[in-house]
């Protein structure tokens, strides 16, 4: 009790000099009270509720979640507020403490905007705007903001009526607000009310003695619950029961208390008009002075208690969440399957791109061959006219004439297979062709296919893209030709005499024509197919690589839901865990 006695004397030396509005919280529980409830913990889950809330759009958070913040960035002054049904005493109990009638009070629905009243050196009546202005007003004035007589339906667009009082000195650090009353015809009385209830420190709830706790002061009470830790029932209007009829009446609160909410809240009599001084006192001395005393403490308390409330909220939310999106993960499954099904999946389509390459690629060397057929005759004609032409006028022994016929073979069939093959080599792609055709086929019913199926399942349109598959059109090959015998007589050719001979091995020089001929027809053919199949291979894989990234994009989309699921997992546990640090 010690600390709680010198803590008061510090208190109201630091008061006194009126230098505690200037510090921030943070600075001045920094060498008091902060052990109890580190200021860091409330900052930090603060700080990951306004994560979470703008990750997951929990906009009904917001209002609490900017009341807490204010809180703690501006350490204002402890909002006790007096709140209930309209017409329950709330004003004149007010006026009644305050010693004076500074608020309007009436018979009817009165008071139409949330008013606040605290300690200053001098009187002073500030109106709050919606807009952010502010007016200075009189202390007759009042009325002509707060009333409902005087400003209907709020058309004056009052947010908040700030009034400063001298005579609040012993309350230096509470704020006393009255309310609108909830439950009357004025619909707008009950939500500026309720609107403002994130604000809340201490909760008076006025209940009419005539109309002892009705299902609305129930539902305020459950909604209070969400907002501060002290709530207190004031059983307004006392002098209209009898002292049996007060015993009563209190019994049944508690007993309602308990079977409805499970709880109990304190209980205090007040009257305007009879034994005020009594109930005053009481109210004063047990609620008001208590605060006082205990004002940062208990500013921490409540600030503390928003805090953990907020996040059990949150925490709902973010459960709800989790379980939605760990529902979306079951259909997830579910949802590749039917996307993924038998006409759309890459196994099925590499198979197919692979039929098409290697039909095609059987195809190359027969369909070369075959056209190349039409050129054999006369080209055997024209090499043996220009062998026959040529060969005259080489000289030499059968060593010689033999090395002389190789290398005419090899230069003439290099450069008719050079000239063939320029010429005639666009006709060489028939399988390229069918098979860049195929492809491309083949990809647009893929496309086509998955396209229907995401229709189907999720319901939207794959975006149009443009698969073209190149063709890129094989090199010429690398023509040398070389070798023209099979046996080589001139091995043998110191023993045989030219001059007998010579026509013999001239005719046998020209019959080789055709073998060679053919030969190389056959070698530029194989030669084309090794670079006709490689184009070819290489437009499949161009193919099964769009089909690749395709579905993988669908599976990136469909897992996006998981990401999620662990993302809300890891959010629930950081939560909890900062609560866990702030429970008392
Ligand atoms: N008998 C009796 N009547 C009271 C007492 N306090 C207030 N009243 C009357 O109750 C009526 C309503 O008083 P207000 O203070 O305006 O009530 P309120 O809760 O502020 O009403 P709203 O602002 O409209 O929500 C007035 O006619 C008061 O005279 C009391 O202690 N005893
Ligand atoms: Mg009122």
């Amino acid at each position: 009790m010690k600390w709680v006695m010198e803590f008061a004397l510090a208190l109201t030396a630091f008061v006194a000099d009126n230098s505690y509005r200037k510090l921030t919280l943070k600075e001045y529980f920094v060498e008091n009270i902060s052990d109890n409830i580190p200021l860091s913990d409330i900052r930090n889950l603060l700080e990951t509720i306004s994560d979470a809330c703008d990750r997951f759009q929990m906009v009904s958070l917001t209002r609490q979640l900017e009341a807490a913040q204010a809180l703690l960035s501006e350490n204002p002054p402890i909002d006790v507020a007096v709140l209930g049904q309209f017409k329950a005493g709330k004003s004149s109990f007010l006026n009644s403490l305050l010693g004076q009638a500074v608020l309007p009070v009436g018979a009817i629905p009165v008071t139409t905007a949330i008013t606040r009243l605290q300690y200053g050196e001098t009187e002073r009546i500030i109106v709050r705007h919606f807009d952010g202005t502010k007016t200075q007003v009189t202390f007759a004035d009042i009325a002509e903001f707060t009333s409902e007589a005087k400003n209907p339906g709020n058309q004056k667009n009052v947010a908040i009526v700030d009034i400063e009082l001298p005579s609040l000195k012993q309350y230096a650090g509470l704020r006393l607000v009255d309310t609108p009353g909830l439950g009357s015809v004025y619909k707008y009385h009950q939500s500026t009310a309720e609107s403002w209830l994130p604000e809340v420190g201490t909760a008076l709830l006025a209940v009419s003695a005539d109309r002892p706790l009705s299902e609305h002061d129930l539902e305020l009470i459950r909604e209070l619950t969400g907002h501060t830790p002290n709530i207190v029932l004031l059983l307004t209007k006392a002098d209209l029961l009898s002292l049996d009829q007060q015993k009563e009446v209190i019994r049944f609160f508690k007993q309602t208390l308990q079977r409805e909410l499970n709880r109990e809240l304190p209980v205090y009599l007040y009257s305007t008009k009879i034994q005020t001084q009594q109930y005053k006192q009481l109210v004063e001395t047990e609620i008001l002075h208590k605060l006082t005393a205990n004002r940062d403490f208990e500013f921490l308390r409540i600030l503390r208690y928003k805090t953990q409330s907020l996040c059990q909220s949150c925490l709902s939310y973010l459960n709800i969440a989790l379980n939605t999106s760990l529902q979306v993960d079951q259909d997830r499954a579910g949802l590749n399957a039917q996307i993924l099904n038998e006409k759309v999946n890459e196994s099925q389509m590499r198979e197919e791109l692979g039929m098409i390459s290697r039909e095609n690629q059987r195809q190359t060397r027969p369909l070369i061959q075959t056209y190349l057929d039409q050129f054999e005759i006369p080209l055997m004609k024209k090499v043996t006219v220009k062998l026959k032409h040529d060969m005259p006028a080489w000289r030499g022994n059968l060593w010689r004439l033999s090395r002389r016929y190789e290398e005419w073979v090899s230069e003439n069939m290099t450069e008719e297979m050079r000239n063939l093959s320029k010429a005639e080599h666009y006709n060489f792609f028939g399988t390229l062709r069918k098979a860049h055709a195929s492809f491309t086929r083949s990809l647009e019913a893929f496309r086509k296919f998955l396209d229907e199926s995401i229709q189907k399942v999720l319901g939207v349109k794959l975006p149009d893209v443009d698969w073209k598959i190149e063709v890129t059109e094989p090199d010429h090959p690398d023509i040398v030709f070389t070798k023209a015998f099979d046996f080589h007589f001139d091995l043998i050719w110191f023993l045989i005499p030219m001059f007998i001979f010579r026509q013999i091995f001239e005719r046998h020089f020209i019959r080789g024509v055709p073998r060679q001929v053919e030969i190389n027809l056959s070698r530029l053919a194989y030669q084309w197919e090794i670079r006709i199949n490689a184009a070819i291979d290489t437009m499949r894989i161009q193919a099964i690589i769009y089909v690749q990234e395709e579905l993988s994009t669908i599976e990136g989309l469909l897992s996006k839901t998981e990401e999620q699921t662990s993302e809300i997992r890891q959010l629930i546990v950081e939560l909890q865990i900062k609560l866990q640090y702030l429970k008392e």
